[in-house]
């Protein structure tokens, strides 16, 4: 496995806490990841330390506080193998990293009848952006299908690209299928028409080690709560030519160079999209569990979920009349589930009393949903400390639900 899961649980306080006197089960970490401590010492250490506002001032605090925000823009254009740390925008997540690209970009390129290339496993936020640009530029959307397995059919994109589509944005990997799409690939069919691409990395960032060189995408966007990190921070990767081509997003302070009544100017990249004060704090946190994870290894890490995912839909594939959602085979470490004509919040509930936390629902994919005819899954996704026992506990408590209903 490369490392230790219960090593790494030490290193998560909340882990410790019992649920209804159980031990707490956290199989929820495709919406949010715990934290460790390291990353909450960081918060605190900040806030104590060396909190001032950033890039104003000359004062001792404030310059501390500054060179810690660009060392971690400088983190993360390393982490992701950007060619500079100034095409790494901070942004409060992956969903306002989408909103940016989609409101500026429609700006500058787009106009009635232009096409915007979707998949159809989008989480909303990578469709509801662009539909506002459906409504505020009259563009349309197209959808590359997936099939029964959920593998999205690559194959019919060269159809759907046309000399109006404008935009492919797709996600890397799927918060509801766990499908691992082909970007690479996505990217290099789009380019061939001169299109840019725009990759959703909320569910891969944490999972596996990207390159946006290698991948050569345009745009990548992630949300660092997803990958241990805190809450209201992420990142939109941009390639350089292409944000120097945009306008901003918001206007404020800080991504000015010159204010007056008559004209302004707009500061430089990153700067450029940064409008306001930004979440200082955040980016060093984020920073840090860059750090955290970059320690264990991306590659351990993406072993260790593999082993987890195998495991768990062995175990769970033993449960009469069980039915995956999302049998790709380059999956990422989440399964979703149904079981016979179980409610997926009835047996979701009945799995929190077990001290199991899962996501029951349609987990913002109302599209994958209509797909396969149905309301909603139970979906369990991994992430790092999770381990093998938990799976079995997993497993037995869903056999034990889908006992009840039996009766
Ligand atoms: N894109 C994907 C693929 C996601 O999974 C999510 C969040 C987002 C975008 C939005 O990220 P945010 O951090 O800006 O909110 N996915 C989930 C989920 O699966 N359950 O809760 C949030």
């Amino acid at each position: 496995m490369g490392f230790n899961p219960e090593d790494i649980r030490a290193d998560f306080p909340i882990l410790q806490t019992k649920v209804y006197g159980k031990p707490l089960v956290y199989l929820d970490n495709a919406a949010t990841t715990q934290k460790p401590k390291s990353v909450v010492d960081t918060i605190c250490g900040n806030y104590y330390a060396q909190n001032a506002n950033i890039h104003r001032g000359v004062h001792f605090l404030s310059q501390r506080a500054t060179e810690a925000h660009e060392e971690a823009r400088k983190t993360v254009q390393k982490f992701l193998n950007a060619k500079s740390a100034r095409e790494v925008i901070f942004t409060r997540g992956t969903t306002e990293a989408v909103n940016l690209v989609a409101s500026s970009f429609g700006k500058a390129f787009c106009k009635e009848g232009d096409e915007i290339v979707v998949s159809q496993m989008e989480h909303h936020s990578n469709i509801v952006p662009w539909q506002i640009l459906q409504s505020d530029r009259g563009v349309s959307l197209k959808v590359i299908p997936f099939d029964e397995k959920g593998v999205l059919q690559v194959d019919k994109l060269n159809d759907l690209l046309t000399e109006r589509t404008k935009l492919v944005a797709v996600a890397h990997v799927s918060n509801t299928l766990g499908t691992v799409n082909p970007v690479k690939e996505i990217v290099r069919m789009a380019h061939e028409r001169g299109i840019p691409v725009l990759v959703d990395g909320a569910q891969s960032v944490p999972h596996m080690k990207v390159d946006v060189q290698d991948i050569d995408a345009d745009f990548y966007v992630f949300s660092g709560h997803k990958i241990y990190g805190p809450t209201g921070i992420g990142a939109l990767y941009g390639k350089e030519e292409w944000l120097d081509k945009l306008p901003p997003y918001q206007g404020g302070g800080e991504m000015i160079k010159n204010v007056s009544f008559e004209k302004t100017t707009f500061n430089e990249l990153p700067f450029k999209f940064e409008a306001g004060t930004p979440d200082y704090i955040g980016s060093t946190a984020l920073a840090e569990a860059i750090r955290y994870v970059e320690a264990i290894g991306m590659d351990n890490i993406a072993r260790h979920e593999q082993a987890l995912l195998k495991y768990a839909t062995e175990k769970l594939s033993q449960i009469e009349n069980i039915r995956f959602i999302g049998e790709a085979e380059n999956k990422s470490g989440l399964v979703s589930f149904l079981v016979g004509d179980i409610h997926p919040y009835d047996l979701g509930a009945i799995l929190d009393k077990l001290g199991i936390a899962v996501r029951t629902g349609h987990h913002c994919a109302e599209p994958v949903m209509k797909a396969f005819g149905i309301e909603g899954t139970v979906r369990a996704s991994f992430g790092i400390y999770n381990t093998l026992e938990e799976i079995d506990i997993l497993a037995a408590g869903v056999e034990r639900a889908a006992r009840m209903f039996r009766r």
